[in-house]
């Protein structure tokens, strides 16, 4: 696919999963009004919706049906949004601006960033749950598990423990990836899988390599995190940069260097379409996507 057609596509799934999430979300007439204004305000209007871009492109390689890949793509993004307003709260950390705008305890107070991101989250599983989504009702509970265990102890709230455990501290580099690995990589190794799955029976060949490319497209995500965290500014990212260094949190810049936390990501990036290699040139948006993902700009 050219690269202006990869424009294009991601685009109108940017679009479709705005919409889709408008229409998920509970309206904010609704009581509680000041809780529902504020998960709208935390989950719509911004983000890359790169998780959702995931799902979709991994569900189209496997012929899911788009109005699935909707609500897979909205699951992983409220999980994600949900991820963030949690982390920017004052006891994690301690941030003002997300995507452009003032965080939502910020905006509103900290206890509605609290339940907010509660809400977000089981509205995540509420989605995948009440009604019909791939090959049949058990592939649905191995999907939801899935989730859950992406999101939980063993994925991203366990990579936010280490994560908040290792500021200050030392660490080595393979310390470093098993946290970046679960911070932000299970969800979106998830991503990948729960848009494979919703046509994807669990022995389908295509798993396998469609998991070992969303391992690395994960680590290749933070690696670029830290990276732009260290050479961008504020105004391009939408968010406060500078923070890892400020925080004194162990990074690959802090580890490697910022020369060679780049060259990292451009061989991740290459391993991660290599990965793809089993999959033909269906397997052509992800490859796309992982080459967005680390030439991105915020
Ligand atoms: C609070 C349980 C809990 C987990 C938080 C992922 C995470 C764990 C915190 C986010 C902090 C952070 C900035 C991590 C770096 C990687 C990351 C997730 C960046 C933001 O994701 P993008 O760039 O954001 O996809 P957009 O706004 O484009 O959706």
């Amino acid at each position: 696919m050219s690269g202006s057609g990869f424009q294009v596509w991601m685009g109108s799934i940017q679009e479709r999963t705005e919409k889709a999430l408008a229409d998920l979300l509970p309206d904010a007439a609704i009581a509680p009004a000041h809780l529902h204004g504020a998960m709208r305000y935390a989950a719509l209007g911004g983000g890359k919706r790169v998780r959702a871009l995931l799902a979709h492109a991994a569900g189209e390689l496997t012929g899911a049906a788009a109005d699935s890949l909707d609500r897979v793509a909205c699951a992983v993004e409220l999980i994600h949004a949900y991820s963030l307003v949690h982390d920017d709260m004052p006891c994690m950390d301690d941030d003002v601006l997300r995507r452009g705008k003032p965080t939502v305890h910020v905006e509103y107070d900290e206890a509605t960033a609290l339940l907010t991101g509660d809400a977000l989250q089981t509205l995540a599983f509420q989605i995948l749950a009440e009604r019909p989504l791939g090959p049949s009702a058990a592939e649905q509970l191995d999907m939801i598990t899935l989730l859950a265990r992406a999101a939980g102890s063993r994925g991203m709230a366990g990579g936010q423990a280490l994560d908040l455990a290792a500021v200050g501290q030392q660490i080595s580099r393979e310390e470093l990836e098993f946290m970046h690995l679960h911070k932000t990589g299970a969800l979106i190794r998830a991503s990948v899988l729960l848009g494979a799955r919703c046509h994807a029976g669990r022995d389908d060949p295509m798993l396998e390599p469609l998991d070992r490319f969303g391992k690395l497209a994960g680590l290749l995500f933070q690696v670029v995190d830290d990276v732009l965290d260290a050479q961008s500014d504020t105004a391009t990212l939408g968010k406060t940069a500078g923070k890892d260094a400020d925080h004194d949190k162990p990074t690959y810049v802090s580890l490697l260097g910022l020369a060679e936390a780049r060259a990292l990501a451009e061989s991740l990036l290459a391993e991660a379409q290599a990965a793809l290699a089993p999959l033909g040139p269906s397997a052509g948006r992800l490859a796309e996507l992982a080459a967005f993902i680390v030439h991105r700009k915020f």
